[in-house]
């Protein structure tokens, strides 16, 4: 409508001969604390005018913020058809869309959007989240693309916002990992944990170990062809999560979870004797050999190594469901890895069995079953990601009627997966322990990207919600209507996504 008055003054004067009255009325509302965010911001404020996207608006960026002008360049021109150009520049424009460097080194931004100009402040971080809000709130009605004005404050609750994909059970391909990237970016979240190595194979390039991957990489669940990063790859992926803000968590499991390293190297067994590879989805049976000198030089080689990739400061230990493992050989050897990460400059996570070792200095337990040993942890001084089974696992199904996925925990609907609260979850975990949340997705089930996207979505945005909007301000009937706003975007898309009965979902 606005193109065509636009357009010509004929046009112009016809609607005021005809329609003197609805004049203003008819365009669409431009209230921007409409708009479906999620997470929900901080603060937004409307003030009712419109700023139009145009094939001539420029995106101007302060030195530094380069790649993300270039990413929200690369979004409009997906969603809009639109190619916008970029212009590095040092000082503030008065029209266009303005990307800022605040000075500031948190997660924090701000938005203001006039009617000529955008500007966007904050850190490289702040100012990536602050596109992707920005993105959201793009309305494109026939040709015009436009976002309504006013003002949004925006920054965390927490610090660590993540998901975990478990790329070990079944391997998923370079291309359906940064497509597992570009989910967390929508919704802000900060950093995917990979499961790079289980019973079923191991699917990272050591180059000192080399059959880890030529034959412990081999194989998947259910016998069909495996695969693995080379170590190139791998940084490809690093690189690709960091222009996007996100860390790359890289996870060894060990001492179980190991089928396909014994299967790769005999020496590593305590008989001596190469197992055979894997292809069920039983845990629990494997281990390394915790009395023998040469699993502490393998585990120093693969941490070496991956560390070397591996920019984030964290190095994940597994060291879940060990049940092969005697605890009086679990404890040393637990306490030994923890050691061999520090000494590679790297903070240790693991799932919260290893709160049963002595824990050393910023160590961080990943909270998914046990709260007593999640207790022990926090006791140990230990930080803590809630990753609730019974809550935040997206392997498990949505209910009973769900074919993909396990059910062992719980059946997580989408209300279920939404509405708790990571502080309130446990009396012995407290705001002050936590230093975030994580929604794990295990790959026994699921096999290929579309199945990854059934059953993350429509949780994940959940989970980054829950992550990023302090708890006093989520209410899940408020939440289910914005929710719901997204099923046209994922269609739009080609996400193909879960249609929960207790999502409203748009006609
Ligand atoms: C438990 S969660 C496991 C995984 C399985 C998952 C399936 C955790 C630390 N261990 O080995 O894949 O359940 O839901």
């Amino acid at each position: 409508m606005k193109n065509l008055l636009k357009k010509s003054f004929l046009g112009v004067a016809v609607i005021a001969i005809f329609f003197p009255l609805i004049s203003c009325e008819e365009e669409p509302p431009t209230d921007l604390t409409k708009t479906m965010f999620i997470p929900l911001p901080v603060s937004v404020e409307a003030t009712g005018g419109e700023f139009e996207v145009t094939a001539k608006t420029v995106i101007y960026a302060q030195e530094g913020l380069e790649t993300t002008a270039a990413f929200l360049s690369a979004r409009l021109g997906e969603c809009t058809g639109i190619n916008l150009k970029t212009e590095v520049t040092a000082k503030a424009p008065r029209k266009g869309i303005y990307l800022a460097a605040s000075g500031t080194d948190d997660e924090s931004y701000e938005i203001t959007i006039g009617k000529k100009l955008v500007t966007i402040s904050g850190s490289p971080a702040g100012c990536f989240f602050g596109v992707q809000t920005l993105l959201q709130a793009l309305e494109k009605n026939d040709n015009e693309i436009t976002v309504a004005t006013g003002a949004i404050k925006d920054s965390p609750y927490y610090e660590y916002r993540g998901a975990m994909l478990d790329v070990a059970r079944h391997f998923f391909n370079v291309e359906e990992v940064k497509q597992f990237i570009d989910f967390l970016a929508m919704y802000k979240m900060n950093v995917l944990h990979l499961h790079l190595s289980d019973d079923q194979g191991w699917r990272i390039e050591i180059k000192s170990w080399p059959n880890l991957t030529t034959h412990g990489g081999s194989l998947e669940v259910g016998g069909g062809a495996g695969g693995f990063y080379t170590q190139e790859e791998f940084k490809k992926l690093v690189q690709y999560a960091a222009e996007r803000h996100i860390t790359i968590i890289p996870e060894i499991d060990m001492p179980g979870h190991t089928n396909a390293v014994l299967a790769s190297y005999a020496e590593l067994n305590c008989d001596g004797k190469a197992r055979e590879l894997y292809i069920g989805t039983r845990v629990g049976f494997s281990t390394l050999c915790t009395d023998k000198e040469v699993t502490y030089k393998f585990i120093d080689d693969v941490v070496r190594e991956i560390s070397e990739i591996t920019p984030g400061s964290w190095f994940h230990i597994g060291g879940d469901e060990s049940h092969s493992t005697p605890l009086k050989d679990y404890i040393p050897f637990i306490e030994r890895v923890q050691d061999i990460v520090l000494s590679h400059d790297k903070t240790v996570v693991g799932w919260d069995e290893i709160a049963n070792a002595g824990l050393v200095e910023g160590a961080v337990v990943q909270f998914w079953a046990d709260e007593e040993n999640t207790a022990m942890g926090i006791g140990k001084g230990a930080k803590v990601i809630m990753s609730p089974a019974k809550r935040a696992y997206m392997d498990m199904k949505y209910d009973t009627t769900t074919v993909l996925g396990l059910a062992w925990a719980a059946y997580i609907e989408v209300d279920e997966g939404y509405d708790w609260d990571p502080e309130n979850y446990s009396d012995a975990i407290k705001r002050e322990n936590i230093l975030g949340v994580e929604a794990p997705l295990w790959s026994e089930t699921v096999t290929n990207i579309d199945e990854v996207e059934f059953m993350v979505f429509p949780r994940l945005p959940g989970y980054a919600e829950i992550g990023w909007t302090a708890p006093d301000k989520r209410n899940w009937d408020e939440y289910k209507i914005r929710l719901a706003g997204y099923g046209k975007k994922w269609d739009k898309l080609g996400i193909d996504y879960y249609r929960s009965p207790v999502v409203p979902w748009e006609e």
